[in-house]
């Protein structure tokens, strides 16, 4: 295989302390959409994403819902596959932390960085918040209305006083920085980028990586009386779905140097100083990219349970329809920036960009060919220079998704796309093949030709985003399925004249004050 061929993109594996929310939603079908896009661009693929479950918080949970620990995570997590289900993510794998196979790998991580020294035993005094499952330099911490200290995400903090193992993590801060300048961009979107390099250039202390006041965590190899530090067990997850530590292993070889974690700014610390560090450290490739989005509000309001205002993926999926959920999460905002979500704003995308713009034009379109060439894809006569330069423009969007892509920037990928959508109603207004029908029908039939290959290749196009729909849209366009991957886009692969066409139905709702109607 070539080196550009592969593609290794992973999500945070989820905490089971809670059930999924549309923020998981979110990171989890970025990743999906990225995936997809490189699968149809003849790249060899693998999505990874999973469920973070030892530690402290979850133990907690644990005991709090009467269950024990295994109980409980086997059942939470059962929720997060479900979800990908229900949103259609084409993950390859699932990985649990509680698997054999992870546990082998986050221990042999751990033996690499003793055999090579990077690891020593000590003492942690200091802040640690079990919500964050992190440790906090008080300096780091603000007090709260009551006087209690909080760690910068608001979250309580204990003080802990107890043996551990270090991470010698202060000594790499010259090599990240180093790392942070490399091209491609390893930290993306670059104001990310800055801030993890002023955390790094601020001095880095070394990193407690291990625990002995709870039981539920991977062993240290050799000293049973501590378990690894959570985060060090779940970043090694990314190893593990690489067949790590099989390293001549084909998985490995081919996937690990592509890899690409997508994360939301939460946890950017941890992935952007502390596993390129450690991986280093042991002797093994940092990732290729570290991409962090955004935080999504509600109505104006931070999400959270105490809130009640926590949005389920699964509701919102029944409410507006699987691929309407997925392309208002992913054009609404730019990837990366923060967002706040209502209700309103799904229904003016959706009816806008979907019922509208893309399902009125296919609508109109394929009813005529139904109409008015006997359900036949007609045949078209000689093309005129604007048609030409429409189809050929489409074509050449694959160029610049391309681009957007290799930022993961996917809101501009579709904002692209939809400039084309624009352009073929534009086309389709001007040409008015309404009125050809009775003046001239061989332009008429060209018109329609047109604007039907227009719509497959926009459709080819939007497939990552919206696979189910554009599935209906290609299929009624009796494109047939070995036929829809970005190879073909272009004018060997077009709709053929003649080529009997299913009878049209719409692909979008049309939402009305919350009711949806068919678009029509
Ligand atoms: O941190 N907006 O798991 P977690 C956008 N287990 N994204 C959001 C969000 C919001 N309001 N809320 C959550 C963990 N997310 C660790 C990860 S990885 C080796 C270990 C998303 O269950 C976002 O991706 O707390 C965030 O980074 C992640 O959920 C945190 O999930």
């Amino acid at each position: 295989m070539s080196e550009k061929a592969a593609y290794y993109i992973t999500s945070p594996i989820y905490y089971v302390n809670d059930v999924p929310h549309i923020g998981h939603a979110y990171t989890t079908l970025a990743c999906d959409v990225l995936a997809r896009f490189k699968r149809l661009d003849g790249y060899e693929v693998k999505f990874l994403t999973g469920t973070d479950e030892h530690g402290q918080k979850v133990e907690k949970s644990a005991a709090e819902a009467g269950l024990s620990p295994r109980e409980f995570c086997d059942k939470v997590s059962a929720r997060f596959r479900d979800l990908a289900t229900a949103m259609n993510f084409s993950n390859d794998d699932f990985v649990r932390t509680t698997e054999e196979r992870h546990i082998t790998a986050c221990q042999e991580l751990w033996r690499r960085l003793e055999a090579n020294g990077e690891i020593y035993l000590d003492k942690y005094a200091g802040w640690y918040s079990v919500r964050d499952e992190a440790f906090y330099a008080e300096s780091e911490l603000e007090k709260d209305e009551n006087g209690d200290l909080k760690a910068p995400s608001g979250a309580a903090v204990e003080w802990v006083e107890e043996p551990s193992y270090f991470f010698k993590l202060s000594k790499w801060g010259e090599r990240l920085l180093e790392y942070y300048a490399e091209t491609p961009e390893r930290v993306l979107p670059k104001s990310r980028r800055n801030e993890v390099k002023s955390f790094v250039e601020a001095g880095l202390k070394d990193l407690s990586i291990s625990r002995t006041s709870f039981s539920w965590g991977v062993p240290v190899p050799g000293d049973d009386d501590h378990i690894i530090y959570v985060w060090i067990d779940a970043l090694s997850n990314y190893l593990t779905g690489a067949g790590f530590p099989d390293m001549d292993d084909a998985d490995f070889k081919t996937y690990w140097p592509h890899v690409i974690h997508v994360v939301g700014k939460d946890i950017l610390r941890f992935h952007a100083v502390y596993w390129p560090a450690l991986l280093l450290a042991a002797g093994l490739e940092p990732p290729r990219r570290v991409f962090a989005h955004g935080w999504w509000t509600n109505e104006g309001r931070k999400i959270s349970k105490s809130l009640g205002n926590v949005i389920d993926p699964f509701r919102l999926v029944e409410e507006y329809g699987l691929d309407s959920v997925r392309y208002f999460l992913m054009r609404e905002v730019p990837f990366g920036n923060d967002g706040d979500f209502s209700r309103g704003a799904v229904v003016r995308r959706c009816n806008g960009d979907l019922a509208n713009d893309l399902g009125n034009l296919a609508q109109r379109v394929l009813s005529m060919i139904a109409k008015n060439c006997d359900g036949t894809v007609p045949e078209h006569g000689e093309l005129e220079a604007k048609e030409k330069d429409l189809l050929a423009t489409i074509e050449g969007l694959l160029a610049d998704c391309r681009v957007h892509l290799e930022g993961q920037a996917i809101h501009a990928m579709l904002e692209a796309i939809w400039r084309q959508v624009a352009a073929v109603n534009g086309y389709f207004s001007v040409a008015e093949p309404w009125v050809l029908k009775k003046t001239d029908s061989d332009r008429m039939n060209t018109v329609l030709w047109v604007a039907a290959e227009a719509l497959r290749r926009l459709a080819i196009l939007i497939q990552p985003v919206m696979p189910d729909s554009m599935a209906r849209l290609l299929d009624q366009l009796a494109v047939p399925e070995d036929r829809r991957r970005f190879d073909n886009l272009g004018e060997g692969s077009a709709i053929e004249p003649g080529t009997e066409l299913p009878a049209p139905e719409a692909i979008f709702p049309r939402f009305e004050g919350g009711k949806d109607q068919a678009a029509g």
